[in-house]
């Protein structure tokens, strides 16, 4: 990252001349509304001295980027430029929290006004994937898109038109992505996606136990709880809307914390009472052996098993499975001839046995006590068997549906609903394939059908009728950075046989940019209108308010998906006569209509945020279910818990998809052969630092969240590798090299690499960053095809 204008202003070594001539180099002001922009804003930049002699304007607003967040930010703005932020300064109460800006909020104005913002569209001159484009005009760049795009549908058909999962504009009512498939869908259809990066596979198992993905309880309840375990949740840097305020409240209120982490993350530091380490990929083996001590000192819940749970005993079986298939033959060894103690479990897991004996015991005798299983150990290829895991036991120890307790799993829980704007129909229905697999899609999406987790294939068609061809990556930088195996990815996009046409619309010059035909500058969020909501549970809407003009050439990307809409003849379809401001108006009232208490535009512009006190508005997960179970099913098909799944049973692959949950001995993990190769478990995690790969080319931030490696000394000192070191980490799909930090905060035999940073592989292919998706691999987790991104073994030498 070269020197930039916020060092020239606040070392005053460049004077305002030469400033305007260096920024009008590199820029070409555009006169918007009588100005010219871009010279206006650069001049007008520091972040120390707000500009004199000007009436200052304050306004409220909120980032729409997928940060587990969402804060108040006030702008304060002197004559069209935002010289300063602040943020909420409200009292906290236990109803309704402060939502003060993070490090990364407060760094805001280095994103917006970031010298190296994207300007202007531009058309790809060089090879795919170099970075050498040339400046061209919107038409231009829509005009090319949609000759492209027609021709395209005119070879392969609907289904060759695929918009990438993005997360870069997270607003409630207006996301990119959902607007590029309106129009698709208004032209003939697209191949569509469903899962997420983020819980594929704690959405996909979720249900199987409680038939429901809204698994969640208000957080407030968490100070009734008697003991708190956070199972790879580290919610002091993920944030998951305002989780890490009430764990502080619970741990204020006496309640004891337990962080079960490879590592001791922020949270294991901040709020944990114990911090139990934990080998990746085999929690399920903890979990199991927390069964045993359970059932074996008969501290379950009796009573709770027998009346709502199907699949605990083998007097509890649905019809039609053998004997000895339940929770309590497995966990006792009935067939397999291995009971699953804490001795066997700690050979796998590292975990101490008399740890898991302790801890088994407190969660089953402290009653209500809740599992909060973050999405971590999910992201792994048996994440599956981790989410129900969880859920099994909170309820064999009836933890479900009672004030205190936690129905485990997935969590969400929605009480501020917004509506987005419809994105429509596809006419070719509900055609999709899980979001982490369209790398297969693009080289073999003919040969791939339900095995591959395709749904919506018309009768009689096994497989995608066609490839992908056109790919739209808006806001999101899952192209190569965010998604598994960038050097596979790239010799996939490289290869301009395969896809024909790569939109891209960014802010920055990010990896996934590079490997654009067209790329479009987007504006970011202080320049559009939106509403953020936070993570569940989903407790405040924020008016994400446009606070200055487009920077430079820049446009929204509604601004110029509706030119591509007209160029398509679908624009009075597309907008519905509606511009950004006018979609918010209309989400407003749309919301007021369930919710009366939902502010009015102008309401809501002066207070900027609506926040729904807990006081009136607590839930408690399945609480009906358990307190009224003859009028309240839950929503699986026997109406119960299910802890063995028939449903499951009836895939018939048991051995990576098994009907109750289990440890599966996983690739990659520490029982793979391979470990004789690549003896260390690598991964990584959501780094204070960024968002995602956003914010990595801020460097204030760098100074606070340095991107270096953990290593524990132990293996370090095995490899002659001191702290500081810069060192080469390795295994079949990639290289990076990037310097380590020795601590104790990691298990031995693990190393961890915080994701998002910017791939930057050299002219050898050796990436100098430290993306770890350089490392991870695209082999999907077996049930929900999901990203395995912290499944991975590697080497690390000195380099
Ligand atoms: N600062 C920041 N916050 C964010 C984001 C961000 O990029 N930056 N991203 C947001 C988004 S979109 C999401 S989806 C969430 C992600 O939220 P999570 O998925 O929960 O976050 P991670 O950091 O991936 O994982 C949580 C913890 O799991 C641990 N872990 C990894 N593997 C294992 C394992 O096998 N077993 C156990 N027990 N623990 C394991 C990691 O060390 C980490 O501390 O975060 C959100 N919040
Ligand atoms: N190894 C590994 N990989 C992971 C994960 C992991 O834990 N480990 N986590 C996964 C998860 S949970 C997720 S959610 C994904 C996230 O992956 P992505 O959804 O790709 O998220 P970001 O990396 O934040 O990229 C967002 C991009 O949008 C751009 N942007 C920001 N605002 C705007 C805007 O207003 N308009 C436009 N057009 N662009 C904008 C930003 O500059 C940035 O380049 O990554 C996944 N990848
Ligand atoms: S990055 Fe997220 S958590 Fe930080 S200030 Fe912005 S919205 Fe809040
Ligand atoms: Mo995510």
């Amino acid at each position: 990252m070269g020197k930039d204008i916020f060092d020239s202003l606040s070392d005053n070594k460049m004077s305002r001349r030469s400033f305007i001539k260096w920024s009008s180099a590199v820029t070409a002001p555009v006169v918007i509304g009588g100005t010219v922009q871009g010279t206006r804003m650069l001049s007008q930049v520091s972040a120390e001295e707000p500009s004199e002699n000007l009436d200052e304007q304050i306004l409220t607003t909120c980032s729409t980027v997928n940060c587990g967040g969402r804060c108040l930010i006030k702008a304060h703005i002197n004559d069209g430029v935002v010289t300063r932020l602040t943020t909420d300064t409200k009292e906290d109460t236990f109803e309704l929290p402060q939502l003060r800006a993070c490090i990364r909020g407060r760094g805001y104005r280095q994103f917006v006004y970031h010298p190296d913002r994207l300007k202007y569209p531009m058309k790809r001159v060089g090879k795919r994937g170099e970075g050498k484009f040339e400046k061209i005009s919107w038409e231009e760049a829509i005009d090319y898109i949609a000759k492209e795009l027609t021709r395209i549908t005119q070879k392969y058909g609907p289904a060759s038109r695929y918009s990438n999962y993005a997360s870069g504009h997270s607003g409630s009512i207006i996301g990119a992505g959902n607007m590029i498939q309106k129009i698709l869908g208004l032209t003939g259809g697209y191949l569509g996606y469903h899962n997420s990066y983020s819980s594929a596979q704690t959405s996909n198992a979720t249900p199987f136990t409680y038939g429901t993905t809204q698994t969640g309880s208000t957080l407030n309840t968490l100070s009734d709880s008697k003991l708190i375990i956070l199972w790879g949740h580290n919610p002091v840097e993920t944030r998951f809307g305002v989780t890490d305020y009430y764990v502080r409240k619970a741990k204020e209120a006496g309640v004891k914390i337990v962080v079960i982490d490879p590592r001791q993350s922020d949270t294991a530091v901040a709020l944990a009472d114990e911090w139990i380490p934990i080998a990746p990929t085999t929690d399920n083996a903890m979990m199991d052996a927390m069964t045993y001590v359970i059932i074996s000192e008969k501290l379950y819940d009796k009573n709770f098993v027998d009346k709502y749970c199907v699949g605990f005993d083998e007097e509890h079986m649905p019809e039609g499975v053998p004997e000895g298939e339940s929770l309590v033959s497995y966990i006792m060894g009935e067939k397999d001839g291995v009971a699953k103690t804490p001795e066997w479990a700690s050979k796998i897991c590292r975990v101490p046995a008399d740890t898991i004996r302790k801890l088994a015991r407190e969660f089953a005798t402290n009653k209500p006590s809740a599992l909060l299983q973050g999405w971590g150990p999910q992201r792994q290829a048996y994440g599956e068997q981790f989410v129900r895991g969880g859920t099994v036991l909170a309820a064999i120890t009836g933890n479900v549906g009672v004030r205190g307790g936690w129905a485990s799993g997935a969590g969400y829980v929605s009480l501020v609903k917004t509506t987005a704007v419809p994105k429509g129909d596809n006419p070719l229905g509900g055609l999709t394939i899980p979001c982490f697999l369209w790398t297969d899609a693009v080289v073999r999406g003919t040969e791939m059908g339900a095995k591959d987790g395709v749904k919506g294939l018309p009768e009689g068609q096994e497989t995608l009728p066609t490839n992908i061809k056109a790919m739209f990556n808006l806001a999101g930088n899952t192209l190569i950075n965010q998604h598994s195996d960038c050097n596979r990815t790239a010799e996939i996009l490289e290869d301009e046989s395969l896809l024909e046409l790569i939109v891209v619309s960014d802010i920055f010059m990010t990896p996934s940019a590079k490997f654009a035909d067209i790329l479009l500058p987007s504006n970011s969020f202080m320049e559009r209108w939106d509403i953020g909501t936070t993570w569940a549970p989903s407790q405040q809407a924020i008016l994400s308010q446009k606070c200055i003009d487009n920077l430079f050439e820049t446009k929204s990307d509604y601004e110029w998906l509706t030119m591509l809409a007209q160029k398509l003849g679908v624009e009075k379809e597309f907008t519905e006569g509606k511009n950004e401001l006018d979609w918010v108006m209309w989400s407003i009232e749309e919301s007021r209509k369930v919710d009366p208490n939902f502010p009015t535009f102008d309401e809501f512009k002066k207070k900027g945020i609506y926040q729904v006190s807990l006081e009136d508005k607590t839930v408690i997960a399945f609480e009906e279910q358990i307190k009224d179970p003859e009028n309240h099913k839950f929503e699986t098909p026997s109406g119960k818990i299910e802890i063995f799944s028939k449903a499951l049973w009836d895939m018939n692959e048991l051995d990576e998809i098994p009907a109750i949950p289990k440890y599966v001995s996983s690739w990659e993990g520490p029982e793979d052969p391979l470990i004789e190769k690549y003896p260390l478990q690598l991964i990584g995690w959501h780094y204070k630092r960024r968002c995602h790969s956003t914010f990595d080319n801020n460097k204030w931030l760098e100074e606070a969240g340095p991107q270096v490696m953990w290593m524990n000394k132990e293996d370090a000192r095995t490899r002659n590798i001191k702290d500081g070191d810069k060192v080469k980490v390795f295994n079949e799909r990639g290289e990076i090299h990037m310097p380590v930090k020795l601590t104790n905060r990691i298990i031995p035999g693990t190393v961890a690499i915080p994701q998002g940073a910017w791939w930057s592989p050299d002219k050898n292919g050796i990436d100098q960053r430290g993306n770890i998706n350089t490392l991870t691999s695209q082999r999907p987790s077996a049930l929900a095809k999901g990203n395995p991104q912290h499944t991975n073994l590697v080497e690390v030498e000195k380099a």
